[in-house]
C-alpha cells in the first residue's frame, strides 16, 4: 500500500473537520466557534480529529488496539472546546472517574448513542490494520466504537464508514480513467450493500446507487433522502454519496457541496474527506487547501507511522 493514500486518509479526515467546523450546527454553535476557532492563526480541528488523533497514537504505541485503555485515553483528552457532543462528554467523564465504558456507554440513553461519534474516527481503524484484512478491521470498529457507542446504528455506520475508507485504498487512481465510473460506483455499492444489515442503512444505500450516477442532488434531496444531521444514519449516507460523486473532482469542490447542504458539516467533511483522501491520495491535495490548518505536521507523523507500523 501506498503511503500517499495513509496521508490522504488522515489529512482528508483534518481538512474536512476543520474546515468544516464554522459551518457547523445552528447559529449558536457558529457563533461560539468565530470567537474560538482559531489558534495562533490556525484552524482549529475539532473532536473528530481529536479522537482519530487519540485512536492513531494509541496503534502506535500497543501495536493493537485495547479498548479498555482506548476509552480512558479517549476520557483523558476531552476538551469542551472541541465540540464534543454532549452525550459523548457525559460517558467519558464517567470512565475519567473509573466506571467501566461497558456501563458507562449506556447511561445516557439506554440503547447508547446513535450519534455518529464513532463513525467520525473510524478511518483511522482502517488504515492502522488495512494489512490485516476486512474481518480484523469490522471487529476492532464494533469494539472501539463500543467504547462510546453501544447503538447498533452507530456501530453500522462506522463498519460502512470504516468498509468505504478500505475498498477506497484498494482503488488504483492510476487505473480510474480506464474503469468506467458508472461500474465502479455500482460495484463499490453493491460491496458495501452485501455487509450492511440494518434496513435503514440499505434504504439510503439503494438511494445512492439509483441517483449517484444523476444530476448532483441538491441541498432540499440531500435532507429529504439522506439526512445531513448529527445521528449516524442522517450522516454517514451523504458524506458516502459525497466521497463518490466528487471523487474525480478537487477535494474543495467536494467541501463545498458539503458545507453548502449544512447541518454537521464537520463530521460528514471528516468522513468524506477521508474517503476522498484514500481513493486520491495527499498528493492531490493542493498545499493551500490545508495551509492554514492546525495540527499538520502532527497527523504527516502520525499517518507515517502508521503506515510503518502496519509492515509489521
Ligand atoms: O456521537 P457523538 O460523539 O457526536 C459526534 C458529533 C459530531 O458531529 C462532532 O463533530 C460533535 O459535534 O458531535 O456524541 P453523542 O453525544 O453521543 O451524540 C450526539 C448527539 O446525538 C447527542 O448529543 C444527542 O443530541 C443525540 N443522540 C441522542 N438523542 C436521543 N436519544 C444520540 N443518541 C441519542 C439517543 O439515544
Ligand atoms: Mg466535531
Ligand atoms: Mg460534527
Amino acid at each position: 500500500m501506498d503511503i500517499d493514500k495513509y496521508l490522504g486518509v488522515f489529512m482528508g479526515l483534518l481538512i474536512g473537520d476543520a474546515l468544516g467546523a464554522p459551518f457547523e450546527s445552528g447559529f449558536l454553535e457558529r457563533l461560539v466557534w468565530r470567537f474560538i476557532g482559531k489558534k495562533a492563526g490556525k484552524q482549529r480541528y475539532t473532536d473528530d480529529t481529536e479522537m482519530s488523533i487519540v485512536l492513531a497514537k494509541h496503534f502506535i504505541k500497543y501495536n493493537r488496539f485495547e479498548p479498555n485503555i482506548l476509552a480512558q485515553e479517549f476520557a483523558k483528552e476531552v476538551k469542551w472546546s472541541r465540540g464534543y457532543g454532549r452525550g459523548a462528554v457525559y460517558i467519558l467523564k464517567k470512565i475519567e472517574k473509573g466506571m467501566s465504558y461497558q456501563k458507562a456507554a449506556t447511561l445516557k440513553y439506554k440503547n447508547g448513542s446513535f450519534g455518529n461519534g464513532a463513525a467520525m474516527r473510524v478511518a483511522i481503524v482502517t488504515i492502522a490494520l488495512f494489512n490485516k484484512g476486512i474481518e480484523e478491521i469490522f471487529k476492532a470498529v464494533k469494539n472501539i466504537s463500543e467504547t462510546t457507542h453501544m447503538n447498533q446504528e452507530a456501530i453500522e455506520g462506522a463498519k460502512i464508514i470504516a468498509y468505504m475508507v478500505y475498498m477506497a485504498m484498494k482503488i488504483d487512481i492510476n487505473k480510474i480513467d480506464k474503469l468506467p465510473s458508472l461500474n465502479l460506483n455500482d460495484s463499490i455499492l453493491n460491496n458495501l450493500l452485501s455487509i450492511v444489515s440494518l434496513k435503514n442503512y440499505k434504504e439510503k444505500i439503494e438511494f445512492i446507487k439509483e441517483s449517484i450516477n444523476g444530476e448532483t442532488l441538491t441541498k432540499s434531496e440531500i435532507i429529504k433522502f439522506l439526512g445531513n444531521g448529527i445521528a449516524a444514519i442522517n450522516s454517514v449516507p451523504f458524506a458516502l454519496y459525497s466521497a463518490l460523486k466528487y471523487k474525480d473532482s478537487d477535494i474543495k469542490d467536494m467541501l463545498n457541496y458539503i458545507y453548502k447542504v449544512g447541518g454537521d458539516t464537520d463530521t460528514i467533511g471528516a468522513m468524506a474527506g477521508a474517503i476522498w483522501g484514500a481513493i486520491n491520495g495527499l498528493s492531490s491535495i493542493q498545499k493551500a487547501t490545508y495551509s492554514k490548518i492546525e495540527g499538520v505536521d502532527l497527523i504527516m507523523d502520525l499517518s507515517e507511522k502508521l503506515f510503518l507500523a502496519q509492515k509489521n
